[in-house]
């Protein structure tokens, strides 16, 4: 195999234009990619529709099970929003701070997260839920699994936007040695088949502000919930 082209390896993961992803994929764990800056050519056409979002359903710090408020704001797109609060974790199809539908997912998120399924081996991934995170210097997401969907052999994809993180990719067992990966602006992962249960999070944000969004970061996380 030849180092450096990658061709063979992922053959549909080359970019639909010169701008849409200029590295070759980074294979994470056996099912996972990054797709460095695959979302870079999207970015800001998500931006402003991310705002009109916000505006309808506002980010916000919930509350865990066990009582801990998040450091994370969040808030959702699609026909399915995750939630959390006293008791426990799930999907809803209305947001509990207005009682109306979560907003509905924009038709260039959808086919973005469809597009870099594709790149990464996974055909025909129909995400019905966009759970937005908000991370301002400091927060920070906790190792843990993503359990909460029902049909785990859809895979999640995540786009990085504004601030870079530093992403902890665990084992199958909360005590596993984590390895970590940058995640920058514009980076799209993503992560499935036995990957999908890994545990992971994301280490306290440092204040970096990113040129055009500031001091924020935001995680869009694309998945088949329903
Ligand atoms: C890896 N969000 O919201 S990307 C989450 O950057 C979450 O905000 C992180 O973990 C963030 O649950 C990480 C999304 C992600 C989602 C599911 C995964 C990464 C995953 C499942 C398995 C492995
Ligand atoms: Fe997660």
């Amino acid at each position: 195999m030849t180092i450096g082209k990658t061709a063979s390896l992922f053959p549909e993961a080359e970019p639909a234009s010169p701008a849409e992803g200029s590295a070759a994929p980074l294979p994470l764990g056996k099912h996972s990619v990054v797709l460095r800056g695959y979302a870079l050519h999207d970015a800001a056409r998500l931006l402003p529709l991310l705002d009109v979002i916000a505006q309808r359903a506002p980010f916000r710090h919930m509350v865990t099970r066990g009582g801990f408020i998040q450091s994370v704001a969040i808030t959702n797109c699609g026909a399915l929003g995750w939630i959390t609060d006293r008791h426990g974790y799930r999907y809803t199809r209305h947001d509990p701070a207005s009682d109306r539908p979560w907003p509905a997912m924009p038709e260039s998120f959808e086919r973005l997260a469809q597009r870099a399924a594709a790149a990464a081996g996974y055909a025909g991934f129909h995400a019905d839920s966009c759970l937005i995170n908000r991370y301002r210097p400091g927060a920070r997401l906790t190792l843990h699994q993503d359990k909460n969907e029902r049909d785990f052999s859809a895979p999640v994809v995540s786009v990085s936007l504004g601030m870079s993180a530093t992403f902890l990719f665990g084992g199958l067992a909360r005590g596993d040695k984590a390895s970590r990966i940058a995640l920058h602006h514009g980076d799209v992962a993503v992560w499935g088949g036995e990957d999908r249960m890994r545990y992971h999070g994301i280490l306290p944000l440092q204040d970096i502000p990113h040129p055009a969004l500031g001091s924020v970061r935001i995680n869009l996380s694309f998945r088949k919930a329903g």
